[in-house]
């Protein structure tokens, strides 16, 4: 007999393009269907068969304390007894603004939004408004959401499905964007001395998590942050996925380079639809209704997301959640990394706090280019295996997988066992 997800992907492909409303739910190159989730908690996912599993992928980067934690189902079930959705200014929407800047000294004012699409996008068309100026440089295998002009050597679903130049972009957007390889400075110089005046920003994962996980070079950022002052263009950091979760401050507060901008979401919303943008207040007094540069949104700054954020950013900070996942994190690679050594397996092993990633290639891992000579089939294989065996990890080699602060030492020893029984068979 098919299965409850068999029979509910048939379904919905009938009336949902792939069947899914995000690519990287697809499985594509997997050789399995995706299973359907019942329900979440903590560490574990059920899917509708009754499966259990422990999950890493935590909805994306959002459950940094697992699923649904009852803080955060408390703050929303009390705050939508006041109302679900105002479009009126509400306090909520002042107390995260207030923490945001506290949390990340870079952000003197922000503005809320509804995804980290939305959040590069506003970050991009602020930058241009700000110089007055219309290209943008990027990094090829940095992801930042679905944006026209930034959907040109993305990384994540757009790499996983081999559209990394979409189609549907106008080539007279695409020929706006620059891309360069993640870590070289050269590249960088060379792209401001050949477009004198005419670079707006320069946008980047600061630890590029859509194409795998890798890292900046030593003095990487720190030459991106004086190439940038130097030539009037602003420096954007897309934290989407790593603001709130490698450290309280982010991937900035680690690396101590503050951009010009910075976007933010998944953890900022609870598991709610929420982004943001934010960063120097004379760039920032730019927007509508202070500036010229248009930006807005219906459901900005929503009392249920807002309520949901602030009651997972408070409680992060309240139980050092940083410090319970990086011990998680730690305890997860020292156990991946002595099955390496074990199965001999040419394998890199990548971490940074609760982010990891398993490369089938043997390193070093350093831009899109090296992390494209993995061995995608033997992923497939590795991922195949540890989810008959009850570990969800991200369904593609070019995503990065995620701890919460609900997954026990056990659970990880657990994974560490499954990993290894994988690796070995
Ligand atoms: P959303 O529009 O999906 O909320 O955020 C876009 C985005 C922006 N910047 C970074 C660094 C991101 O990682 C993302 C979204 N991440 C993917 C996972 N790699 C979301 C999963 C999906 O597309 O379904």
């Amino acid at each position: 007999m098919a299965s409850r997800s068999a029979e509910l992907f048939a379904r919905a492909q009938r009336r949902i393009p792939g069947g899914v409303n995000s690519p990287v739910r697809a499985f594509r190159g997997l050789g399995r269907e995706p299973f359907f989730v019942e329900r979440a908690a903590g560490a574990n996912i059920w899917d509708v068969d009754g499966k259990e599993y422990i999950d890493y992928v935590g909805t994306w980067g959002p459950a940094s304390l697992g699923h649904a934690p009852a803080v955060v189902i408390d703050a929303i079930r009390a705050a939508a007894e006041h109302g679900v959705s105002f479009g009126i200014p509400n306090p909520y929407e002042v107390e995260m603004a207030e923490l945001i800047c506290r949390w990340v000294p870079s952000i003197q004012k922000v503005r809320m939004v509804n995804s980290g699409t939305e959040a590069t996008m506003s970050c991009v068309r602020l930058a241009r408004g700000f110089t007055k100026r219309d290209k943008i440089i990027k990094f090829e295998g940095c992801y930042h959401g679905h944006v026209d002009s930034l959907l040109v050597h993305a990384g994540s679903g757009a790499l996983t499905h081999g559209q990394p130049d979409s189609a549907g972009v106008p080539a007279e957007f695409a020929d706006l964007t620059i891309a360069l390889p993640f870590n070289d400075i050269d590249a960088v110089r060379a792209a401001f001395r050949e477009n004198p005046g005419e670079i707006a920003a320069v946008i980047l994962e600061p630890v590029p998590a859509n194409a795998g996980l890798y890292f900046p070079k030593p003095g990487f950022l720190e030459a991106l942050r004086r190439e940038c002052t130097m030539y009037g263009a602003l420096l954007i950091f897309d934290e989407v996925m790593t603001g709130f979760r490698v450290a309280r401050g982010g991937a900035q507060e680690i690396y101590r380079v503050q951009p010009d901008l910075t976007a933010l979401g998944k953890v900022i919303g609870g598991g709610l639809p929420v982004g943001a943008f934010g960063g120097r207040e004379e760039i920032m007094d730019q927007l509508s209704p202070l500036g010229p540069v248009y930006q807005a949104g219906t459901l900005s700054g929503n009392p249920l997301a807002m309520a949901a954020g602030l009651a997972q950013l408070r409680e992060l900070e309240r139980i050092d959640g940083w410090k319970k996942l990086e011990e998680l994190g730690a305890q997860l690679e020292s156990a991946v990394q002595d099955s390496l050594g074990r199965t001999g397996i040419g394998a890199t092993f990548h971490r940074i706090g609760s982010m990891f990633c398993l490369f089938f290639m043997a390193g070093p891992v350093t831009d899109l280019a090296s992390a494209k000579r993995s061995d995608q089939e033997q992923f497939a294989r590795f991922f195949n295996r540890c989810l008959d065996a009850g570990v969800y990890f991200a369904p593609s080699q070019f995503e990065t997988g995620f701890i919460s602060t609900a997954h026990t030492p056990q659970q990880i020893e657990r994974t560490a066992r499954v990993v290894d029984a994988s690796l070995s068979s």
